[in-house]
């Protein structure tokens, strides 16, 4: 087993569209890091702090008016901003490694990508919130939103996202995979199509390899 020297906890984020698994899959991650050992924090985004999980509702709630665009995207980074000062940035400097159901990626692919929203205005909100963060290693769970969809909608009651068409999340899809694709070295991307089981050792075989080239 590898001695992880790094004084600073690292940063790891799972992503994914609708319905991939990420909730079912982010507990074998935490099993992984307590197995070695590893002081970890598990978090979300959008949430995280009581702030933040207020603006989390608000976001995901079926609202009367229709939110714009800019709207979702700000709100998206006030949460992440109250995130970084009370959860994230404590937790790294402190050494623990952070865990994250979701981060900055997710505002690429949903509001840039689904929404359509300028990547550049994304990118200097980004700067601006989080500085020179970004995380040490991404696991993108890849789903056709077809059966991602299905899946969610056995969950009960469809959020304000989860209302919107296959097209939409069709995007939010090839957001993701632009990304992998551009950032091969810190994005990982697993087939979430197959049985558990499967998704599971695809993802640890891909969290051992991507921390073997940054611990
Ligand atoms: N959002 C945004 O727009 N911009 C941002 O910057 C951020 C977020 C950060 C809330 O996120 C919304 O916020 C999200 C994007 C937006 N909206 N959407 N859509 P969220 O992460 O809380 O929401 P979510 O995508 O709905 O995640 P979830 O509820 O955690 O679902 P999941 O993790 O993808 O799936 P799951 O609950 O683990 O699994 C779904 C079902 O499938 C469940 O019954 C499992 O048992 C089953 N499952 C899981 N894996 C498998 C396999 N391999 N085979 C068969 N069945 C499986």
């Amino acid at each position: 087993m590898k001695t992880v020297t790094n004084k600073r906890g690292l940063f790891l984020t799972l992503e994914g569209a609708e319905g991939v698994g990420k909730s079912t899959n982010i507990a074998f991650i935490t099993q992984y890091l307590e197995q070695r050992g590893i002081e970890y924090v598990l978090t979300r985004e959008p949430g995280g702090t009581q702030l933040a999980e207020r603006i989390r509702d608000l976001l995901l709630a079926v609202h009367e008016e229709s939110m714009s665009g800019l709207t979702e995207l700000l709100l998206v980074f006030a949460a992440r901003a109250q995130h970084l000062d009370k959860v994230i940035e404590p937790a790294l400097g402190a050494g623990k490694w952070v865990v994250c159901d979701r981060f900055t990626d997710a505002t690429f692919a949903y509001q840039g990508a689904g929404r359509g929203l300028s990547v550049e205005t994304i990118g200097q909100l980004q700067s601006l919130v989080q500085g020179e963060l970004r995380p040490d290693l991404t696991l993108i769970l890849d789903l056709d939103p077809e059966i991602g969809l299905e899946r969610a909608s056995n969950r009960g009651q469809l959020d304000r996202f989860e209302r919107e068409q296959q097209s939409f999340f069709r995007h939010v899809r090839q957001g993701y995979l632009d990304i992998a694709q551009a950032e091969p070295k810190r994005c990982k991307v697993i087939d979430a199509s197959k049985g558990l089981e499967e998704v599971k050792l695809d993802l640890l075989a891909a969290l051992e390899l991507g921390l073997s080239r940054i611990t």
